[in-house]
């Protein structure tokens, strides 16, 4: 193998690695008395983001925020996805629509 061959050939693989990777590893959040846990959440700037909620509470919840652009029903006892696209550093609340009066947190972006 020559050595363009071969840097193509490493590059092949390099690619196929990220797409693999393409999809981000959960953030794991528990929403449960209808407070969600952590509270607070990390995310790295300028990469999307992948939030598997675990709904403990028996009644549905949804993942609200205007602020992140998305809405995600959760229904009690289940683990829903909540996709967040890349994002510039910043302060993101959410909430939950049906119970916001307890239902809050933040999606902190650095
Ligand atoms: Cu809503």
């Amino acid at each position: 193998m020559n050595k363009l061959l071969a840097s193509l050939s490493s590059l092949a693989i390099l690619s196929m690695a990220s797409a693999a990777h393409a999809e981000p590893a959960p953030i794991k959040v528990l929403l449960k008395d209808h407070r969600f846990s952590p509270g607070e959440i990390l995310a790295p700037a300028n990469t999307p983001v992948v939030i598997a909620l675990t709904n403990a509470d028996p009644t549905p919840e949804e993942f609200d925020s205007p602020a992140l652009k998305v809405e995600k029903v959760v229904p009690g006892g289940q683990t829903g996805l909540v996709r967040i696209r890349p994002l510039a550093p910043g302060r993101y609340p959410f909430s939950g629509e049906y119970n916001a009066k307890t239902a809050q947190g933040v999606v902190v972006v650095k």
